[in-house]
C-alpha cells in the first residue's frame, strides 16, 4: 500500500443535521446546535463529521434536492456557522465532510429554472430530456420514490428524466458545462477548509436512459477520474462515494491507493441480506447470516493491499443496526457493543451514525401519519394501491424506513431527550428516558465508553490499519471471527452473532492479551449471548 493517508486510521461520524441538535427552538437541528455538541464528539473521539446535505434546499427529499450549492439553507444556519464550524472543529482535530449531491438537482436550482424555458436555453441541456407525446412515457423506467421516471413539461413537449422524485431532475453529466459547473463549486468548497465529500449516488451520474442504464455507465469512471484530477487531488481529503452497484472489482477502482478516483466507496452488498432475493427491502427476510460473513470476508480479502473499505453498519437511509440485525430488547447494550466490535475489528475506515454510539433503536411509528419520509409515503401509498395489507406495509416501515434513523438524537431524559425546546419536525423515540448520552459518557460500561475504546484502539495498534483478514469458524451458525495479521501482531477478534450459546471449538489458543470484551468477565470457551472479545498477540519482529 503507498504510503498511508490520515483517513486509513480514522473514524468518521455521520450527522444527519435536522436531526441532531436544535439550537433555536425550530424543531429542527441546526449548524449552532452542532458546533454546541463537538465537545462530546472530541470526547467520543472521532476524527471526522459527515455532514448530510444543509445546502439550499425545498427539502422535499430533506436536503437531498439541492436548489443552491453555495450557500447554505436558512433551516440550518448561514454560510458563517459553516465557517465557525470548520473553524471549531478544526481546534477540535476534527474535519468536516460535506455531502455533494451530483447526480441531481432541485427542480428549484436556477439551472432547472432556466432549462424549462425553451430548447434553446443555455441550461437546457444541463439536464436530460426527451421528446415525446403526453401519456406516453419514453420508456418504463420507474423513479426510486416510486411513479415513471419521466415527467412532462407541456411548454417543451419534452420529458426530464429523475431517478428520484419529480423535484430531482438528473443532471446531465455529458455536458461539460455542466461538469466545470460542479468542479468550481467543489473547489469552492475547498477553499472554505472542508476536509473531505461524501458523493450521493455517484455511480448513477453516468446514465443512459435510453438503453435503461442507471448505475456503472460507460463513461463513470471516465467522469469520476475527471472529477477527482480537478479538484480532490488538489487537497488532502478523504472522499467516499456512495456507489449502490459497487463489487469488489469496481471498488479496486474507485478507491484505487494511487488516489485517481476517491479514498474509498460505501458498498451495499452486506446491507441486502435481509430481504427477499430479487425484490425490494421492504420485502422482509431473515439475516442470512452465514452469507453475511461470506460477503464481508470477501471485500476485507479483495481490497487489502489494492484499495479501501469503509466500514458501516447505519445511515441516515437504513434501519438502526442493533433493531435490524442484534437485540434492541434484553440484550439491547450487549449486542450494541458485539456489533460495534465486529465492525471496528475489520480493514477500513468505520463511520459511526449519530446516536449509534449510544444503542439507539429503531423508532417503532406504527402510524404513517407519524412518517416524514418521501420514500416511505409513497411507499405506503403505492402499495395500498397495489393491494398489499396495510399492516403488511406498516410492518415493512416499522423495518425499514429511513425515519427509523432520523428520529431525533437523545441528549438526556429531559422533554424531546434535549434534542429541542420547540416541536421536533419528527417524533422523538420514547425510550429517550432511558436511552441517551447523559446517562452514558461518564459510565465506564456504556455503549459510549465502549466505542471511545474502539476508536482509542484503532490509533494505538497499527494491525487494526494494516492487518491481514482471515475468516474462522466460516461455517458455524452463530459465530463471527477472524484474524488480523502483521508481523508484529494478531488481532483476534470472536463475536456470538445471536442470543444463544455458542462454543470456541476452535480458532488460536493463545490468542494473547484481553483487549476489549462486552461482558464484565471473560470466561473460557463459551461465548453468552452477543458476546464479544477482542485479543492482542504481539510478537518480537522476526520470531
Ligand atoms: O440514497 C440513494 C438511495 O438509493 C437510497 O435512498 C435508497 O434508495 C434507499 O433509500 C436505501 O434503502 C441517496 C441518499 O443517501 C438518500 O438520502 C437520498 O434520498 C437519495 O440518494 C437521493 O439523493
Amino acid at each position: 500500500m503507498s504510503q498511508k493517508k490520515w483517513w486509513q486510521n480514522a473514524v468518521v461520524y455521520q450527522i444527519y443535521p435536522r436531526s441532531f441538535c436544535d439550537s433555536t427552538g425550530s424543531g429542527m437541528g441546526d449548524l449552532q446546535g452542532i458546533i454546541g455538541k463537538l465537545d462530546y464528539l472530541a470526547k467520543l473521539g472521532i476524527d471526522a463529521i459527515w455532514l448530510s446535505p444543509v445546502c439550499r434546499s425545498p427539502q422535499d427529499d430533506n436536503g437531498y434536492d439541492i436548489s443552491d450549492y453555495r450557500d447554505i439553507d436558512p433551516l440550518f444556519g448561514t454560510l458563517s456557522d459553516m465557517e465557525e464550524l470548520i473553524a471549531e472543529g478544526k481546534k477540535r482535530g476534527i474535519r468536516i465532510i460535506l455531502d455533494l449531491v451530483l447526480n441531481h438537482s432541485s427542480d428549484e436550482h436556477p439551472w432547472f429554472v432556466e432549462a424549462k424555458k425553451s430548447r434553446e436555453n443555455p441550461y437546457h441541456d444541463y439536464y436530460v430530456w426527451k421528446d415525446g407525446v403526453e401519456g406516453e412515457y419514453p420508456n418504463d423506467m420507474r423513479a426510486c420514490f416510486g411513479g415513471p421516471a419521466w415527467e412532462w413539461v407541456p411548454e417543451l413537449g419534452q420529458y426530464y428524466f429523475h431517478q428520484f422524485s419529480v423535484k430531482q431532475p438528473d443532471l446531465n453529466w455529458e455536458n461539460p458545462k455542466v461538469r466545470q459547473e460542479i468542479y468550481d463549486m467543489i473547489l469552492w468548497w475547498m477553499e472554505k477548509g472542508v476536509g473531505g465529500f461524501r458523493l450521493d449516488v455517484i455511480d448513477q451520474i453516468a446514465k443512459e436512459p435510453d438503453r435503461k442504464i442507471t448505475n456503472n455507465g460507460p463513461r463513470l469512471h471516465e467522469f469520476i477520474r475527471e472529477l477527482s484530477r480537478e479538484t480532490f487531488q488538489k487537497g488532502d481529503l478523504i472522499t467516499v462515494g456512495e456507489a449502490w452497484g459497487a463489487n469488489t472489482e469496481n471498488a479496486k477502482l474507485y478507491s484505487n491507493p494511487d488516489g485517481s478516483e476517491f479514498s474509498m466507496v460505501f458498498q451495499f452488498e452486506h446491507i441486502g441480506l435481509d430481504q427477499i432475493p430479487g425484490k425490494e427491502k421492504w420485502d422482509l427476510a431473515p439475516l442470512d447470516f452465514l452469507k453475511l460473513k461470506q460477503v464481508l470476508a470477501k471485500w476485507q480479502k479483495a481490497l487489502h493491499g489494492c484499495g479501501w473499505n469503509s466500514l458501516f453498519w447505519n445511515n441516515h437511509d437504513l434501519p438502526r443496526i442493533v433493531s435490524r440485525w442484534g437485540n434492541d430488547g434484553e440484550y439491547r447494550v450487549e449486542s450494541a457493543k458485539m456489533l460495534a466490535a465486529l465492525l471496528h475489528g475489520l480493514q477500513g475506515t468505520p463511520y459511526i451514525y449519530q446516536g449509534e454510539e449510544l444503542g439507539m433503536t429503531n423508532a417503532g411509528m406504527a402510524d404513517i401519519a407519524d412518517y416524514r419520509d418521501i420514500e416511505s409515503v409513497n411507499l405506503h401509498r403505492e402499495r395500498l394501491e397495489a393491494g398489499y395489507a396495510e399492516a403488511d406495509v406498516m410492518a415493512s416501515l416499522m423495518a425499514k424506513s429511513r425515519d427509523n434513523a432520523r428520529t431525533p438524537m437523545q441528549w438526556d431524559d429531559s422533554e424531546n431527550a434535549g434534542f429541542t425546546t420547540g416541536t421536533p419536525w419528527l417524533k422523538v423515540n420514547p425510550n429517550y428516558q432511558e436511552i441517551n448520552a447523559a446517562a452514558q459518557v461518564d459510565d465506564p460500561d456504556s455503549v459510549f465508553s465502549f466505542y471511545r475504546r474502539l476508536i482509542a484502539l484503532r490509533k494505538e495498534y497499527a494491525v487494526f490499519v494494516d492487518g491481514e483478514f482471515e475468516l474462522l469458524y466460516a461455517e458455524d451458525p452463530d459465530i463471527f471471527a477472524y484474524t488480523r495479521t502483521t508481523p508484529e501482531e494478531t488481532l483476534t477478534v470472536l463475536c456470538n452473532f445471536h442470543g444463544g450459546e455458542a462454543v470456541l471449538n476452535a480458532g488460536p489458543k493463545d490468542p494473547g492479551e484481553l483487549l476489549l470484551s462486552n461482558y464484565q468477565d471473560v470466561q473460557g470457551d463459551r461465548l453468552r449471548p452477543y458476546e464479544a472479545r477482542m485479543y492482542l498477540k504481539r510478537r518480537t519482529a522476526g520470531v
